[in-house]
């Protein structure tokens, strides 16, 4: 299995957590993404969108970090990504997919490019960044207030976990207080404890900086 990825890409952190808790050993293919490694055509080739992760095994190309965590947890259903409970699955799922579809790529690095090429000063840049995050882990906060923990969703940890820990991280580069979420924030904690978590880190990543 090879996995495409950048120590700093949360949508990689997600994926290198999947891995590491269903005790699954990937090849890491570093690319650049500050230096634009991701559009290089050899790499289009592999995925199109121009992102990572991107995930080989066996010939097949899988992309989207959900795709690729819920296909790992398909085929290697041990520890479970994701409750059995149909109406519990949903609730997991709908806190992963706030963080993954509706704060992550308003903050992605194309995205930020983008702010820049149209000229908008660098600190309304990182202000547009620290909103999006601020208001996708309010909304997150909310989300498990009803939640037994310690992690998002009771004693383990969810595909919601997996897309949380490095959502923080992301908070925490763009100078959001993230002291205002401590629900979210017992759920780190109890994550970073799990030596799955704390090896998916970017700082222990061979490409980190
Ligand atoms: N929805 C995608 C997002 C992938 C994504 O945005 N990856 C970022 C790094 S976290 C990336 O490759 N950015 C490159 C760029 O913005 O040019 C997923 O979950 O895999």
């Amino acid at each position: 299995m090879k996995l495409h990825g950048y120590f700093r890409s949360s949508a990689s952190y997600r994926v290198r957590i999947a891995l590491n808790l269903k005790g699954l050993r990937a090849e890491h293919l570093a690319h650049h993404l500050r230096k634009g490694e991701q559009c290089a055509p050899a790499y289009l080739a592999i995925n199109p969108q121009g992102l990572v992760p991107a995930l080989e095994e066996a010939g097949a190309v899988l992309t989207q970090s959900l795709a690729i965590i819920e296909w790992l947890d398909e085929i290697h259903p041990e520890p479970p990504l994701l409750p059995k409970d149909p109406l519990r699955r949903a609730k997991v799922r709908a806190f992963a997919l706030a963080l993954a579809c509706d704060t992550h790529p308003v903050q992605n690095l194309k995205v930020l490019a983008r702010l820049r090429e149209l000229k908008l000063p660098e600190e309304q840049v990182t202000d547009w960044a620290g909103w999006a995050n601020r208001e996708g882990l309010a909304a997150c906060e909310k989300l498990i207030a009803g939640e037994a923990g310690p992690f998002c969703f009771g004693a383990q940890p969810y595909i919601a976990d997996l897309c949380l820990i490095p959502q923080l991280a992301n908070a925490r580069r763009f100078g959001v207080d993230v002291s205002a979420f401590p629900r979210l924030l017992q759920a780190e904690a109890a994550a970073k404890a799990m030596k799955a978590f704390a090896d998916a880190a970017p700082d222990k990543q061979p490409d980190a900086e």
